[in-house]
C-alpha cells in the first residue's frame, strides 16, 4: 500500500511503509527552478516532522535526473528558497536521505545528490559540473562537498573541464556509492530499504574531511593563468575548491561569494546567451518540417573542403560516395579522409573498429553516374560559377528524383546555380567551414525556390553531423563571409594607416578571438581572397577606399601564406613570425599612397574591428539575410572563432549599447564617411532603446 502526497506541480511524495520517495518531475530536464526548490524544502521539512518515516529517497521522473539550476532564472532577481539553503536542509535532515541518479546529474542536480547522505547511480548515468561552461562555478556546495567524497584532484578536473563523467568512474572515485540497474522509482525504493537494513551506509558529506593538496591548487592556478587568461570563473573555481579544507559552513560561504561574483560578470551573460543560442538556431519553423531521407551522401571534390565534408559525414555514420574528375585528385581526397579519420582515432573521438567501418562506407569514383542513388549531393568543387553550372547541369541528369543538390559555395549565388537544373526546389547551399569535420558551423542557404522539406533536411544534416545549422538567405557571402568581407576592409585600412598585421592580430587575440585575422588569411591562403577581389574589381565602387592593395602586392610575389611557407607571416619555425618582406611591401604601398603611418592602440584596433563587424551584422539582420541577431552570433561563435564568453558580435553590441555605437561610427565617419555609415536599424535602436536581444523574439 502506498500513499501519495502532491506538494506542488513538480514535487510529490510516495509513502510506502516507513519509506518516503520524493519524485522530482519538471520536464524536460528537471531543472531546479523555484517550484522544485520550494517543493523539495517543504517535502524534507514535512517528512522530518511526520510520524513513522525512517528513510527518504529522492529520484526524478523522465529521461534524466536533475540537469542543474534553471538557467532561465539567471540574471533575474533570486526568489527564495535558494538552492544552497535547500541543500543545507537536506544535509541537515535527521532522517537519512539518499538520491537515485539516472541519465545525467549535472551542476545543481549533482550538487543536490552530494548533499544527500548516499548516492545510488543507475547504469548509463553521467555526472558533471558544467557550470564553468556558463561562466559560473558549482554554487550549491559542489566545490565543498565533492572534494570530501572524491578528493581535490577529481573535483578540479570535473569543475574545470565541465565534462561528463561516466557512472563507473564516478563510483571508482567515490562520488557515488553504488551503480545498479533498474527504473528510478524501483531503485529508490530498494535503496531506501537497504538503508533501513544497514546494507547502504549513509552519512552527511559535510562530516567528512578533505585531504589538502596545496601544490596541486597552486599548479592548477598557474596553468590557468597561462591557458585561460580571458576567463574569470575557472580561477574562481580553484579559489573555491581551495576553501574545501575549511569547516563546511565557511567553505560554503566562500563558494557562494565566488558564485555571485561570477554571476555578475558579462562573461556569464555571454556564455548563457551562447548556450541558448546554440539551441535557438534550429528552433525555427524552417528546421522543424518533415525532412527527406538522408541515408547516403555524395560529395563532389576531394580537396580540403570535399574531404573534410566527407569525413564529417562518415563520422556521423553516413556512407559517402566521393566524386573527382581525375584519378590522382580522387586518390588524394580518399587519402585525406583516411588521415582525418586516423586523427579522430588518435584524439579518442572514434575507435579503430569505427574507423574501419567508416572507411568501408566510403567509395570513390570518377563517374557522376555513381551519384544516381544518393539522397543528397554536396558539391565542393572549384569556386567558379562556370564550374558549378557544369556540375549542376550534370547532377540534374544523373541524380534520382527527390535527391537534394547542395553547393558548398562560400559566395556564389545559389539561385543562379539552381537555375541550371530542372529542379530548383531541390537545390540549396550547405556552406561548411574549414576544417569541415571540426568546425561546427553549417550555413544553410535558402534559394528563392528551395522547398521546405529540403531546408528541413539541411537542418537534419546539421543535427546528424552535430553542427550548428544557421539559416541564411542568398547574397554575396551569405551571413558569415559577407560580414567578414566588410570588417576585413576596416582591418585593411588600419594596416594601410600604420598598424602592422601582427599588432592587429595581437589585439584581436587579446580580445579573445581564437586567431588574429591575418593568421586566418595566411591559413586560408591569401590567394583565395585575392581571386575574390579580382572577381569584384569590375563592380567596385570607385568612391570607396581600396583596402587590399598591400595584400595584392604580397600575393603578386607568390606568397600565399602557410601553404607557401610565407605570407603575412613566415612559417619556418615553430611559431609564425612577421614576414619582414611583407612589412616592407606594406611600407612601400603606404609611401605610394602618400599615407603618413600613425599609431594604433590595441583598444582602438579592437573597437574599429568590432564596430565594422557590428555594422554589417546589423545590415544582415535588417535585410533578412539572417533571420535573427542570435543567428549571426552563433555563426560567429561556431565558424569564425569569436570568443564564446562574449556571446557573439550582436550580443557584444548590446553590451556596448546602440547609442554608443552610433556615436563611435559617427566619429570614424569624419575620416571616411563612405565606409563608416550608421545602419538605419542601429540608429532606430539608439532612439527607441531596443536591443538586439529584443529582436530575437
Ligand atoms: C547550475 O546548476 C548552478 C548551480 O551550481 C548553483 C545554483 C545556485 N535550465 O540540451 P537539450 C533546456 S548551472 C533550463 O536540447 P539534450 C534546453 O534549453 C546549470 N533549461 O537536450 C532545451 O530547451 P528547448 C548547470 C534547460 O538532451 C531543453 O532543456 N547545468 C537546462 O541534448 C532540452 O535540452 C547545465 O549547464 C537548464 N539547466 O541535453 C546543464 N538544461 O527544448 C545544461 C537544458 O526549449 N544542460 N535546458 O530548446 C545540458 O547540458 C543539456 O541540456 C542536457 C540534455 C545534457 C541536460
Amino acid at each position: 500500500m502506498s500513499e501519495q502526497t502532491v506538494i506542488n506541480d513538480m514535487i510529490s511524495i510516495e509513502r510506502i511503509g516507513d519509506i518516503a520517495l520524493i519524485c522530482i518531475d519538471n520536464p524536460p530536464v528537471n531543472a531546479t527552478g523555484q517550484a522544485v526548490r520550494q517543493g523539495l524544502l517543504t517535502a524534507i521539512t514535512d517528512l522530518n516532522a511526520a510520524a513513522q518515516v525512517r528513510a527518504i529517497a529522492i529520484y526524478a521522473a523522465g529521461r534524466t535526473f536533475v540537469a542543474g539550476a534553471d538557467i532561465k532564472e539567471f540574471g533575474k532577481p533570486f526568489v527564495d528558497p535558494s538552492l544552497p539553503d535547500v541543500l543545507d536542509a537536506i544535509e541537515a535532515s535527521a532522517l537519512p536521505v539518499i538520491s537515485v541518479l539516472h541519465g545525467t546529474a549535472l551542476g545543481g542536480g549533482f550538487e543536490l545528490a552530494l548533499a544527500t547522505h548516499a548516492r545510488v547511480g543507475i547504469k548509463g548515468l553521467r555526472i558533471g559540473l558544467p557550470e564553468v561552461n556558463l561562466g559560473l562555478l558549482p554554487g550549491a556546495g559542489g566545490t565543498q562537498r565533492l572534494p570530501r567524497l572524491a578528493g581535490v584532484a577529481f573535483t578540479l578536473d570535473m569543475a574545470l573541464s565541465g565534462k561528463m563523467v561516466p557512472g563507473a568512474d564516478a563510483l571508482a572515485a567515490g562520488a557515488i556509492d553504488q551503480l545498479v540497474e533498474g527504473a528510478p522509482r524501483d531503485v529508490a525504493l530498494s535503496a531506501a530499504q537497504q538503508v533501513l537494513d544497514g546494507a547502504l551506509k549513509t552519512r552527511p558529506t559535510g562530516s567528512l574531511n578533505v585531504v589538502a593538496d596545496a601544490a596541486l591548487l597552486e599548479q592548477t592556478a598557474d596553468k590557468l593563468r597561462m591557458t585561460q587568461p580571458h576567463l574569470y570563473s575557472p580561477h574562481k573555481i580553484v579559489e573555491a575548491v581551495g576553501a574545501a579544507t575549511l569547516p563546511l559552513s565557511q567553505g560554503l560561504q566562500i563558494e557562494r561569494q565566488a558564485f555571485m561574483d561570477c554571476m555578475n560578470t558579462p562573461q556569464r551573460a555571454g556564455l548563457i546567451h551562447a548556450f541558448f543560442g546554440e539551441r535557438a538556431t534550429s528552433n525555427i519553423p524552417e528546421a522543424k518540417g518533415d525532412a527527406r531521407p538522408l541515408d547516403r551522401i555524395g560529395v563532389i571534390g576531394g580537396g580540403t573542403m570535399g574531404s573534410g565534408i566527407a569525413t564529417a559525414c562518415l563520422l556521423a555514420g553516413l556512407p559517402v560516395q566521393m566524386i573527382e574528375v581525375a584519378q590522382d585528385g580522387l586518390d588524394r581526397g580518399m587519402a585525406t579522409v583516411a588521415r582525418n579519420l586516423e586523427g579522430a582515432v588518435k584524439r579518442g573521438k572514434m575507435t579503430e573498429a569505427a574507423r574501419d567501418a567508416a572507411l568501408s562506407s566510403l567509395s570513390g569514383s570518377l563517374q557522376m553516374q555513381d551519384l544516381s542513388d544518393v539522397d543528397l549531393v554536396i558539391e565542393a568543387a572549384f569556386e567558379s560559377m562556370d564550374v558549378k553550372r557544369q556540375i549542376f547541369t550534370q547532377l540534374d541528369q544523373v541524380c534520382k528524383e527527390g535527391a537534394i543538390l547542395a553547393s558548398n559555395t562560400s559566395y556564389l549565388n545559389i539561385d543562379e546555380i539552381a537555375a541550371c537544373t530542372n529542379r530548383p526546389q531541390d537545390v540549396l547551399g550547405l556552406h561548411f567551414f574549414s576544417p569541415a569535420h571540426v568546425m561546427r558551423l553549417l550555413e544553410i542557404v535558402q534559394g528563392a525556390d528551395t522547398a521546405p522539406d529540403v531546408l528541413a533536411t539541411g537542418f537534419l544534416l546539421a543535427k546528424r553531423l552535430k553542427k550548428v545549422g544557421v539559416l541564411a538567405q542568398v547574397c554575396d557571402g551569405f551571413v558569415g563571409n559577407r560580414i567578414l568581407a566588410f570588417f576585413s576592409k576596416a582591418v585593411g585600412y588600419m594596416v594601410l594607416d600604420g598598424a602592422s598585421p601582427a599588432q592587429v592580430d595581437q589585439a584581436l587575440e587579446g580580445f579573445g578571438m581564437a586567431m588574429g585575422l591575418h593568421k586566418v588569411f595566411d591559413l586560408a591562403g591569401l590567394d583565395i581572397d585575392w581571386a575574390e577581389r579580382k572577381r569584384q574589381a569590375a563592380g567596385r565602387d570607385s568612391s570607396e577606399r581600396y583596402s587590399g592593395l598591400h595584400l595584392d602586392r604580397i600575393c603578386e610575389q607568390g606568397w600565399f601564406g602557410r601553404k607557401t611557407g610565407k605570407g603575412l607571416y613566415l612559417y619556418d619555425g615553430k611559431h609564425p613570425t612577421p614576414n619582414p618582406d611583407a612589412l616592407r611591401i606594406i611600407d612601400d604601398v603606404r609611401a605610394e599612397l602618400g599615407i603618413e603611418p600613425k599609431e594604433f592602440t590595441a583598444e582602438e584596433i579592437v573597437d574599429r574591428y568590432l564596430t565594422a563587424m557590428i555594422i554589417e551584422a546589423t545590415r544582415v539582420v535588417a535585410d533578412g539575410t539572417a533571420k535573427r541577431p542570435v543567428d549571426v552570433d552563433m555563426a560567429y561563435l561556431f565558424g569564425y572563432g569569436f570568443p564564446r564568453f562574449r556571446g557573439g558580435p550582436l550580443h557584444e553590441a548590446d553590451q556596448i549599447g546602440a547609442s554608443a555605437l552610433v556615436e563611435r561610427i559617427e566619429g570614424y565617419a569624419k575620416e571616411d564617411p563612405h565606409f563608416w555609415q550608421v545602419p538605419p536599424l542601429l540608429r532606430e535602436m539608439a532612439s527607441t532603446g531596443k536591443t538586439f536581444a529584443d529582436l530575437n523574439h
